[in-house]
């Protein structure tokens, strides 16, 4: 006996869901020169296929109720893979768990549909009770790697509190992103690691790891930046010696922590890296991302920094799970140049911005460096005022 409930809904569900996939994106007013916003979020929570969250036989669940809700669909690793912009999304349930789903599109900027199944990752003997956060790596050892975040409760935690955790830096394999190998956990000598990310090179023969030491799960404390250090395997990675090579700093937007985002991407001039950086605000916290560049021949050295930040939360990005957050770990360098930058806006959903190598090099080149004071702020745009009021350089065309 059919209630008449269940073919309605799921016609007018499948359409609305068509439509969303079929949606076309456009960019978002003029900018500001360096990078274009999109009208559309690429990824959200209510791209994940139905037959995940639906059970569509009519028997079991005559109303058609979702049964495995999602919450969110965030922070995902991006690579081209055979042609296809590819995005690893962390997804997270209803639940609170979050796991990883492959969406595929052919422009990088619409269309982006979920593969039927989410990825099996295999777990180590300490089983992960919550994983997210992948960067994708194309290493020259010929792996493909997924570096993420494992989050476990602390064991040293009394029955009390239920909150404590501890993060530490996953990895797994693959060389199809299909089966995926699970190596043992990275061993650093922080008590926890989040935003870990490899170099995509070997440097004199070794693994570079980029990390995030930290002294609990919320507060970077002690560890004072991002930080860099060597392993000499990735299947027992371990890197004994980490060095800050971006530490925090009073009074900018990674006052409070910073984490590198993905893998960096190699130009003529050094070697692109996106981060993110986060400040206390009387709301919360305000995670911002932020652009620089170390030297080709040692990508442990900073050699330009522009000030404040590259891409900050604005309009609807700045509401959701977790407020005034943007979040970047995966980019796409395509070989006209092209570089599209997927972003999670408030721990909710997937943007894109594009850019270009060459404007993402002029931009870190040429954008000023914080002087760290208002004075030197000052200083700064008054430089560039006076240059732009300089009659001999004005070069519009007034005929
Ligand atoms: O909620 C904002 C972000 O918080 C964490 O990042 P960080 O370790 O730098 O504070 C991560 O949990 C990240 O997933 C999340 O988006």
């Amino acid at each position: 006996m059919t209630n008449g409930i269940f073919y309605t809904r799921l016609a007018a569900l499948e359409k609305e869901h068509e439509e969303l996939l079929q949606q076309p994106n456009r960019i978002a007013g003029i900018g500001n020169g360096v990078f274009e916003r999109y009208q559309n979020p690429v990824l959200t929570a209510s791209h994940t296929p139905l037959n995940w969250r639906y059970d569509m036989d009519e028997e079991t669940n005559p109303f058609l109720m979702e049964r495995f809700g999602i919450n969110a669909v965030f922070n995902a690793g991006a690579m081209k893979w055979n042609g296809k912009y590819i995005m690893v999304a962390r997804v997270e349930g209803s639940d609170r768990k979050s796991f990883f789903a492959i969406a595929e599109s052919d422009n990088g900027i619409d269309n982006f549909r979920f593969r039927d199944y989410p990825l099996y990752i295999p777990e180590t003997t300490a089983p992960d009770t919550n994983i997210y956060d992948m960067r994708l790596v194309q290493h020259e050892d010929g792996w493909i790697y997924g570096i993420f975040c494992t989050e476990r409760r602390d064991p040293s935690a009394p029955l009390s509190d239920q909150s404590a955790a501890i993060a530490q830096c996953g990895i797994v394999r693959t060389k199809d992103l299909v089966q995926w190998e699970r190596l043992p956990d990275l061993k650093t000598n922080s008590p926890q690691q989040r935003n870990v990310v490899i170099h995509p090179e070997f440097i004199q023969g070794k693994y570079g790891f980029y990390t995030r030491p930290q002294d609990s799960f919320i507060e970077a404390g002690n560890g004072g930046g991002i930080g860099f250090g060597l392993s000499n395997t990735m299947e027992r990675a371990e890197v004994l010696h980490e060095v800050i090579i971006d530490p925090k700093k009073y009074h900018t937007v990674y006052e409070m922590k910073n984490g590198i985002g993905p893998a960096p991407i190699k130009t003529h001039k050094g070697w692109l890296h996106m981060a993110h950086g986060v400040r206390n605000t009387a709301a919360g916290l305000r995670y911002v991302l932020y652009l620089f560049m170390t030297a080709l021949d040692d990508v442990a050295n900073v050699i330009y920094k522009p000030a404040g930040y590259f891409l900050a939360p604005e309009g609807a990005e700045c509401i959701g799970d977790v407020s005034n957050v943007v979040f970047c770990n995966g980019w796409i360098a395509d070989d006209d140049g092209t570089v599209f930058i997927y972003y999670a806006s408030s721990d909710s959903r997937m943007h894109v911005a594009t850019s270009s190598i060459e404007r993402l090099v002029d931009y870190v080149m040429n954008t000023p460096q914080d002087g760290f004071r208002s004075a030197a702020s000052v200083a700064t745009i008054t430089k560039l005022i006076d240059k732009n009021m300089d009659e001999s350089l004005i070069k519009v065309d007034k005929k």
